[in-house]
């Protein structure tokens, strides 16, 4: 094969050019002849890519950050093009030998078995009996198990030859897979070649086998997936339901060119077959097994211990089970192994499965229900948000019985229709979420006669009449009602008296819902006329502790401490009561920030939306929903009442001004993204947080302002999609001298 260089020969030769391409062509010359070519240094970089690589998947210690392995992998590539140095085991040849798959079935050697599944603690102490029958242990010992998370992806077998790999199967039916050695080599966690660990422990590996078959599951990270579904959606690509649907959609491309673009990864966790190198031999424990795996470059999962009997499998379940939702990859059980090969061997297999093994399943997070209605809920700000009401179903251990949709967006991506049977998931803590539509069962249930509905989005608001409308780009309808509008009111009253807000301790929804349906109260200022005697006659609905609903009287000594409470309101923190106010996207740190620049509600009436600007870390979304707010007339009465009425907020403390000269970032969250060109990201934290800033990894709500170098990803996205401001390297300087920081 030719080398760059003779190509551009050739080109040279072969060609009328112009003094300028002649020109061109001898720089492009230099510029390589300048480089190292030489097969050394060509094999001098593959391995210390290699070792980079290692060292990130394997060993969880990353020794360079991601730029300089990009410039090497960079120098690999130029290299192999001027060059025809390709070896096998170069990270250039994951994608681009041109193969692609075959997906050709091929028979397992050794079978790749399922598992038995169980969920209830009685079936693991009854797996516990016969392990210790069958391999006839005492019951005075307790059997070891090799306890392991449970990986939800798909399993894979991967052959390695002399230490290379040379095919990727799929588990299809456990007899036979699938040859997806193209896609496999395209995951960067899959060593394409085996390499030995320079530590050397006990149960490590000391030559490359001459045959191994590692079984292991290739899986996507949560980061991964949403990452992946983000970009799917800017360029309306399919989205998928989960990171388990996503592995499985990626590793069954046609193209590995597509694969490679799949954040997927893996992790090994038995071996099928091996015939260790000369001089060593495979472990007696599953355990000793996949350290032996790993000391080969094959990454097994950091959870991964010994525990003995019953006791000691059920608190493994328990403290996976605890950590589950923190995981940065889905799991659905634990899997329990006897750890000794020998009684593995003399218990052998079922036609399905291992006999020396079980999973044991945490409860489902995903079931099957009808979706029955649809209503729409008027939030404080005006949003109209459609709630899915359920035919209740227990998903991950809660009932469910409605769930929100978010948008109408939401509504369209999913083609839902009211009468289907729809997915719902509940991961943990985590909000359900109608994740998919079942359209068999839509089609079963049109074919018995039944039309399922279209759901249709309001034009008026459900509370008010008012008209709805989208503004711009925003994903969100509202209503145009404002205080109009009875929902937008109490919720913007209950607002007022939150714990972040004013704190007034009493004044709950059912009351606020009292007052204003008695139009005792319609807006804020409204509260601060309210009499003890008023108050006291009011009746509201109440559940006692059967959860019966009662209509009761509030009261007077109820009273008598509601209007103190009140009352008390009158002298808040001024941040405290611009957080109050409702301002949308005003939270409580903003808030903050805005009553440390400005000292009373007059000077920030009149802030313009160029002083809210030069605020470091308010971005034009802000700046111009604070002055709308106080251009409205309707809300400058309602202020011009609450002074009348004596609300006077306390000015922050002084000592903030003392803090704010030092500190003058405090109260301010900043994400770093992407890659600054003068700071490491470490430097960029720090001198962050010198000023008195945090400085997070994800970017919310919460984050004033997001830091944004070259090839900024997702977090980007994410900022200018909640229109936060965002900074570049060369504002970040700016702020960094703005605050005296000598860069
Ligand atoms: C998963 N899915 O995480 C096994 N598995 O071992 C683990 N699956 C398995 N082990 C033998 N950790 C057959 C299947």
């Amino acid at each position: 094969m030719s080398t760059l260089i003779d190509l551009i020969e050739s080109i040279s030769d072969d060609n009328d050019l112009t003094r300028e391409q002649v020109h061109d062509l001898e720089e492009i010359k230099k510029t390589y002849r300048a480089q190292d070519l030489s097969r050394e240094h060509y094999r001098e970089l593959v391995d210390t890519l290699n070792r980079y690589s290692r060292a990130y998947y394997i060993e969880d210690n990353p020794l360079v950050p991601d730029d300089e392995y990009d410039r090497l992998y960079r120098e690999l590539q130029d290299i192999e093009a001027a060059t025809d140095f390709k070896d096998a085991d170069a990270p250039t040849r994951r994608v681009g030998d041109g193969l692609l798959n075959t997906f050709a079935a091929v028979k397992h050697q050794v079978p790749l078995m399922s598992l038995d599944d169980i969920f209830h603690k009685e079936e693991l102490e009854a797996f516990n009996q016969r392990m210790h029958l069958a391999a006839k242990i005492d019951d005075e010992e307790e059997a070891e198990y090799c306890c392991e998370p449970k990986l939800d992806g798909l399993a894979i077998s991967l052959i390695y030859e002399q230490g290379i790999l040379v095919r990727a199967v799929t588990r299809g039916d456990g007899t036979t897979g699938e040859d997806v050695t193209a896609n496999a080599k395209t995951i960067k966690a899959i060593p394409l070649k085996l390499s030995l660990s320079a530590d050397k422990s006990s149960d490590w590996a000391k030559a490359i086998p001459d045959y191994l078959d590692v079984r292991g599951e290739v899986f996507m990270t949560r980061d991964g997936f949403e990452q992946w579904n983000e970009e799917a959606k800017k360029h309306n690509w399919r989205v998928f339901a989960n990171p388990r649907n996503a592995a499985a959609g990626s590793l069954r491309q046609q193209d590995p060119k597509v694969t490679a673009t799949r954040p997927l990864t893996f992790n090994a966790y038995y071996i099928g077959a091996a015939t260790p190198g000369a001089g060593d031999s495979l472990p007696d424990t599953q355990y000793g097994r996949l350290q032996w795996c790993k000391s080969l470059g094959l990454p097994i999962n950091p959870l991964v211990c010994v525990k003995r009997g019953f006791t000691g499998m059920q608190e493994f379940y328990q403290y996976i089970g605890a950590q589950r939702n923190s995981l940065n990859y889905d799991i659905d059980g634990t899997v329990m192994k006897l750890n000794s090969i020998a009684l593995q061997e003399e218990l052998g297999f079922t036609a399905k499965a291992p006999r020396w093994a079980v999973a044991y399943k945490f409860p489902p997070q995903e079931e099957m229900t009808e979706l029955l209605a649809v209503d729409f809920q008027v939030g404080r700000t005006g949003v109209i948000t459609p709630v899915a009401r359920l035919k209740p179903v227990c998903v991950g251990g809660a009932n469910i019985s409605n769930c929100t949709l978010h948008n109408a967006d939401e509504i369209k991506r999913l083609g839902l229709k009211i009468g289907d049977t729809i997915i719902i998931r509940r991961a943990g803590d985590v909000i359900p979420q109608i994740t998919g539509v079942v359209l068999e069962e839509r089609t079963k249930k049109e074919a018995q006669g039944a039309t399922l509905t279209e759901i249709v989005f309001p034009t008026t608001c459900p509370e008010c009449g008012s008209k709805v409308e989208r503004e711009g780009s925003d994903v969100a309808y509202r209503c145009t009602g404002g205080l109009v509008c009875p929902a937008q009111r109490r919720l913007a009253i209950e607002h007022y008296a939150e714990r972040n807000a004013l704190d007034i301790d009493g004044l709950g929804t059912a009351i606020v819902d009292e007052l204003v349906g008695h139009k005792l109260v319609s807006t804020v200022a409204d509260l601060y006329t309210l009499t003890e005697a008023q108050l006291a006659t009011l009746t509201f609905e109440h559940e006692d502790d059967s959860g019966k609903l009662t209509r009761r009287t509030l009261g007077e000594t109820i009273a008598k401490k509601l209007v103190a409470n009140i009352a008390a309101s009158k002298t808040r923190p001024f941040n405290r009561f611009i957080y109050a106010l409702g301002i949308r996207e005003v939270g409580t740190s903003t808030a903050k920030l805005l009553a440390t620049h400005f000292k009373t509600i007059d000077d920030l009436m009149a802030a313009t939306t160029e002083q809210l600007l030069a605020i470091p870390t308010i971005g034009p979304v802000a700046a111009t929903t604070i002055v709308d707010f106080f251009a409205e007339e309707h809300n400058r009465a309602v202020i011009a009442r609450l002074k009348e009425l004596g609300v006077a907020p306390e000015p922050l403390e002084q000592v903030s001004e003392m803090n704010l000269a030092q500190k003058p970032l405090i109260g301010q969250t900043y994400v770093l993204t992407g890659s600054l060109e003068r700071f490491t990201r470490e430097q960029a934290k720090e001198l962050l947080e010198q000023l008195g800033a945090k400085v997070s990894g994800s970017v919310s709500k919460k984050t004033s302002a997001v830091v944004a170098g070259a090839a900024a990803g997702s977090k980007l996205t994410k900022a200018q999609e909640l229109g936060i401001k965002v900074l570049s390297e060369e504002d970040f300087v700016n702020l960094m001298a703005e605050h005296g920081q000598q860069l």
